[in-house]
């Protein structure tokens, strides 16, 4: 649905969605859960990074929770609370497409962290390429208190994110941090006051939204499939993504535009 200029906003249930300047952002909206993810809402975040994909016009995407207190506070435990390994392992499933989805596409994504981010609200955040957050934010793996471990990528890219060491020392023990520790250990990049949190966020979308787009999804492919691989094939991926720069509009601009001494002007071609 087109709201005014620039302006579309799509409709969920649990979820706000709206495009603005070529910015999604994606609002997780069950305030009375904590946002808490059940299935259905697991579903609609599938449906809107799907449209983010397929959408040209989107060029970033911030994810962030409605109210003051939650990010997400986990998956929904009242949902899990009597699932069969079955439908235990569909829902996991579930959640595993989606935030690949959002972790490899072509476009850089901005977790909007506004208050707990717990279990499953900490594996969202990181599926997104960089994590802004709030001062009242909180961060945690507490599976481990409910009889579970992290079931949406929590033991894998938390290890990769801030070291082995400090993930088992979280998923083990259940402790929750704040945002300073969060930042301490590299797990959030940027911290900031709550009323500041989205202006800034959405700020940096923007600025990245400017950059060379082309540029912008070789240095994220190069990053996301280089990382597991042994350095000389690692190294092979960043060669070759390199040099595919060179076939773009935005190369020679951005190379002509210094040399000229002026301002580049970007075309994303
Ligand atoms: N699920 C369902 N409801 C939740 C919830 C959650 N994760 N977190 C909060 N709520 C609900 C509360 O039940 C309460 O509902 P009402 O009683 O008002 O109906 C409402 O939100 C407000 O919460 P509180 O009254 O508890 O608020 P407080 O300020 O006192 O405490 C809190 C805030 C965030 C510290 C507390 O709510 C809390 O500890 N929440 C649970 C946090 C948590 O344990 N999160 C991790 C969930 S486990 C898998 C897939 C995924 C995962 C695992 C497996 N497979 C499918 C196999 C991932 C698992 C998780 O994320």
């Amino acid at each position: 649905m087109k709201v005014g200029k620039g302006l579309h906003r799509m409709e969920y249930k649990n979820l706000l969605f709206e495009i603005e300047e070529g910015i999604a952002t994606i609002t997780f909206n069950r305030p009375k859960a904590l946002n808490a993810m059940n299935s259905e809402t697991m579903g609609e975040l599938l449906h809107a990074v799907t449209r983010c994909r397929n959408n040209e016009s989107v060029r970033g995407i911030i994810l962030t929770g409605s109210g003051e207190k939650a990010f997400v506070a986990g998956a929904d435990i009242a949902e899990m609370q009597n699932l069969r390994p079955k439908e235990a392992l569909a829902f996991m499933e579930l959640g595993h497409e989606t935030l690949r989805l959002l972790e490899t596409l072509p476009k850089p994504s901005i977790a909007a962290v506004n208050g707990f981010a717990l279990g499953g609200g900490t594996e969202i955040s990181m599926a997104c390429d960089i994590r802004f957050a709030s001062e009242t934010a909180r961060f945690g793996q507490p599976e481990i208190l409910i009889g579970l471990i992290p079931g949406w990528g929590g033991t894998q890219r938390l290890s990769r994110l801030v070291g082995m060491g400090r993930a088992k020392e979280l998923v083990m023990s259940g402790e929750l941090i704040d945002a300073k520790r969060a930042y301490e250990i590299g797990l959030v990049n940027r911290i900031f006051p709550p009323d500041q949190l989205l202006t800034e966020t959405k700020k940096f979308a923007k600025k990245l939204a400017g950059m060379p787009g082309f540029a912008v999804k070789m240095a994220k492919h190069a990053i996301n499939f280089g990382y597991d691989l042994a350095i000389d094939n690692a190294i092979r991926i960043e060669t070759e993504c390199c040099a595919q720069c060179f076939s773009t509009d935005d190369q020679k601009e951005g190379m002509k535009a210094f040399l000229e001494k002026r301002k580049p002007a970007y075309t994303g071609s």
